[in-house]
């Protein structure tokens, strides 16, 4: 089983685009990484020193489908994801706090980018499952559980889960893909204290998540959650775990980081669509997936070779399902 949805893998992935996105320089900071569709840069104090206690988060508009980067941009696809991330971060500010600093940004990257505080990151990638499909689904279909967890017979694809479970992954170096991780490898890995929170915190973001969007029309069937801590550290790891620590992993504060809830970290299905026993319409990417599929892009999913450029007419539709995606959930108008 894998991360519900590799678009938004922060390892980089191989990008198979012939041409690579233009340098992201931006004035007063040091570009740091870029992700498939992402780019972290450190700002830089009054010395021209990058500041080690913040970060800025910007989302471009660049979008993957079928583990490429496309080379056509979704215009304004950054600034959703990013509006809708702060929108959520202040929905679950009571379950925990998130990492944003301020979104006064650089003009150039306006609305798309976010100041965060700067935090040890917790090395695994917190995976949250509300309903059956992809990896969970084919792990299910085998075993009849989901990482450790016994389901129910009789579910399908698309099924929901009688409560949010938690499928933890490896965080894959550069290039190679998230693996799954027992709970006991979880346990090793930062302690079973931590290990415990993070898949409460992971099941019940998630289950926040889709009493707000299912009244909205939108199924949050998976999720990948990243988070930081504040104030000290996870365990040890492997053997050193059982050696004496004074890690006090009880009292390690737990941040919401990376954006959450989006179309990039979440599988989004229509509710209106939703029929278990099938594979779900994807509410943000159905149009790019089916034209790429079609004979009219005359692209071969098992080529190898990068997907051609999409038509504008896809294009717009795109852009235009993330904006009723933003607004719907958030009841606010998007203003580009
Ligand atoms: C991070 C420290 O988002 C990522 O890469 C995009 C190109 C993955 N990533 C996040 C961090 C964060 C956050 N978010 C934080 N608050 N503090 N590191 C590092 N990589």
């Amino acid at each position: 089983m894998t991360t519900p949805h590799p678009s938004n893998s922060p390892s980089p992935s191989p990008n198979h685009s012939p041409s690579p996105s233009p340098s992201p320089s931006l004035p007063g900071y040091q570009h740091l990484y870029s992700g498939k569709v992402r780019d972290l840069y450190a700002p830089l104090d009054a010395q021209g020193r990058p500041r080690e206690d913040q970060l800025l988060l910007v989302a471009s508009d660049r979008i993957s489908a079928y583990d490429f980067v496309l080379d056509t941009p979704i215009p304004d696809k950054g600034t959703v994801l990013t509006q809708l991330s702060l929108w959520w971060f202040e929905q679950l500010a009571d379950i925990l706090p998130n990492h944003v600093v301020s979104a006064e940004v650089p003009e150039a990257v306006a609305g798309r980018a976010v100041l965060v505080e700067r935090l040890e990151m917790v090395p695994v990638e917190c995976i949250g499952r509300a309903y059956l499909t992809g990896g969970g689904l084919e792990e299910y279909s085998s075993t009849g559980s989901v990482c450790g967890v016994p389901l129910p017979p009789g579910l399908t694809d698309g099924s929901p889960l009688p409560a949010p479970i938690f499928t933890p992954t490896t965080k894959a170096p550069v290039g190679e893909h998230d693996q799954p991780m027992t709970h006991a490898e979880v346990e090793q890995l930062v302690g079973a204290p931590l290990a415990r929170r993070l898949a409460e915190l992971t099941t019940r973001i998630l289950a926040r998540g889709n009493e707000i969007a299912r009244d909205r029309g939108i199924i949050l069937a998976d999720t990948k959650v990243e988070f930081g801590m504040r104030g000290g550290s996870a365990a040890p790891s492997g053997a050193a775990a059982s050696e004496a620590s004074t890690a006090s992993p009880d009292d390690v504060e737990l941040v919401l980081a990376d954006e959450v809830l989006t179309p990039d970290s979440s599988r989004f299905w229509p509710a209106a669509s939703w029929e278990p026993g099938h594979p779900q319409e994807s509410y943000d990417k159905q149009y790019v997936r089916d034209w790429l599929t079609s004979p009219a892009s005359g692209w071969d999913r098992r080529s190898g070779e990068q997907p051609p450029a999409l038509p504008d007419e896809v294009v717009e539709r795109t852009r235009a399902k993330y904006v009723e995606a933003y607004e719907t959930l958030t009841g606010r108008r998007f203003q580009a």
